[in-house]
Formats: structure tokens, sequence, C-alpha cells
């Protein structure tokens, strides 16, 4: 398998159903070395992505992680997935609390040319909620 395809952008949606401002700071995966929070920005057409060290999430509201905006950049896969195949995943926030949930492989759906290696297999729209 080349390197290349090691690569995944992760997509989710995060609802804070709590009573405080939650902040994810960061997700872990056993199938992946390191995941990172990623923005998509578009600059007059122009795409590109930045790191983010974390994401607040106020009171009553969701966060969408979509190809064209938020999305987790999942690294170094570390055995072979297919099709369909359940990505066990944590998501972590600054209080302590953290989610876990099943993301699903998928192919196909596309993504920004800033992630090419990661259109040909990404995840699908598990949602979660987190209690502040
Ligand atoms: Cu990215």
């Amino acid at each position: 398998m080349p390197a290349s395809v090691s690569v995944r952008a992760g997509y989710f949606t995060v609802s804070n159903i709590g009573k405080a401002e939650v902040i994810l700071t960061h997700a872990r995966s056993p199938f992946f070395e390191k995941i990172e929070i990623h923005q998509t920005n578009n600059d007059a057409g122009v795409m590109s992505m930045s790191a983010l060290q974390s994401v607040v999430i106020p009171v009553a509201d969701t966060l969408h992680f979509t190809p064209s905006g938020l999305h987790l950049m999942m690294m170094g896969l570390n055995r072979p997935l297919l099709d369909g195949a359940e990505i066990p995943i944590q998501i972590f926030f600054s209080n302590g609390q953290f989610v876990q949930f099943n993301m699903q492989l998928k192919r196909g759906y596309a993504s920004s040319a800033n992630h090419a290696q990661s259109s040909i297999n990404v995840c699908s729209n598990p949602i979660v909620g987190i209690a502040g």
C-alpha cells in the first residue's frame, strides 16, 4: 500500500448538550499514528488548510466536521482497511471528558484538492453528543 493512501480525512458531528462551553482538544484512534484537527480555508478560491490546537463548542451549539470545513486529518494508518470498516475513535475535551464512537470507512467522498491523498477513502458522519 503506497504511503500516500495512509492519510484519511475524518468527518463527524458533535453537539454540546450540556450547560457549559466545551473545548475539543484532540482525537485518537488505535488505527492511526496521529490525528490533527484541521480547518479548510477558501481564500478567493485558493484552498488551503491549517491545524487547530482546539475548537470551542458553545452551549447548545453543534460542530460539523465536513469536507469543506473542519475535519480530522488522520495520518499513519497502521493496518489494511476495507470499505465499510468500523474505525474506533475517541475525541477529548479540555474538561477531561471524552467521547468514543466508530467512524465508517467510505470510498469516493469528494475531498478538497489539499486532501487528494484522502479522497480515496474517508470516514462518514457519526453524530455524538458531549455534556459540558
Ligand atoms: Cu487536513
